[in-house]
């Protein structure tokens, strides 16, 4: 099968074909750009996401809002990680977090589908912001998200290993078993 992933974000896309080639889905990133809304919830976002992108792509296509939460700023940058990451970036985040004993943070992915109906899957993965940056894989936050359960960040981890852990991961697999399910 044949699965078009509307994105920008080359990284998303390498999880998504680590994850489901071996399982038979062939993934193709399609860099159709498409609104963004400003909402509360990244469920909100991936809805108007669908509902604006349904009758432009004629093949069964799925698209993703993920974000980062951190306890210690009330879920910042949280629905707004994509432009907290182009403006004041990793440093940024550490800067913040400077003096703060409450590391805690999660990353919540939520991917929609849509095949003439519209389907949600969410994943979500604790852990803590490191105190510096570490790792060279992945992509955005990595450097600075370390899983629970690890003391490596998600930058120092394999695309496979990040995948087992990661929110992307298990909302990829929330997918997947959902696509079984229903033939
Ligand atoms: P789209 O075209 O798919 O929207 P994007 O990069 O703009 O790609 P989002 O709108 O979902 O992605 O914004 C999420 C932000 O959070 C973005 O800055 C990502 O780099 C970051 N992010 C999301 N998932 C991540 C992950 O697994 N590891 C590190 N950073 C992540």
């Amino acid at each position: 099968m044949e699965l078009f992933f509307i994105t920008s974000n080359d990284g998303k896309v390498r999880e998504a074909k680590k994850f489901l080639e071996p399982l038979g889905i062939n993934v193709i990133k399609k860099p159709l750009e498409y609104p963004e809304i400003q909402a509360d919830t990244l469920e909100d976002v991936v809805v108007f996401g669908l509902n604006w992108l349904k009758d432009k792509v004629d093949k069964p296509f799925i698209i993703e809002d993920s974000g980062l939460f951190i306890e210690a700023l009330n879920g910042f940058p949280g629905v707004y990680s994509a432009y907290v990451y182009k403006t004041i970036g990793l440093d940024g985040i550490l800067k913040l977090m400077e003096g703060i004993e409450n590391r805690k943070a999660y990353f919540k992915s939520v991917i929609g589908f849509y095949d003439g109906e519209i389907h949600l899957f969410v994943g979500e993965v604790r852990g803590r912001i490191s105190n510096e940056k570490r790792g060279s894989h992945g992509f955005g936050y990595d450097p600075i998200f370390v899983p629970d359960g690890f003391d490596k960040t998600f930058a120092e981890m394999s695309t496979e290993e990040k995948n087992s852990v990661s929110h992307r991961g298990k909302a990829l697999k929330e997918f997947y078993s959902w696509m079984i399910l229903s033939g």
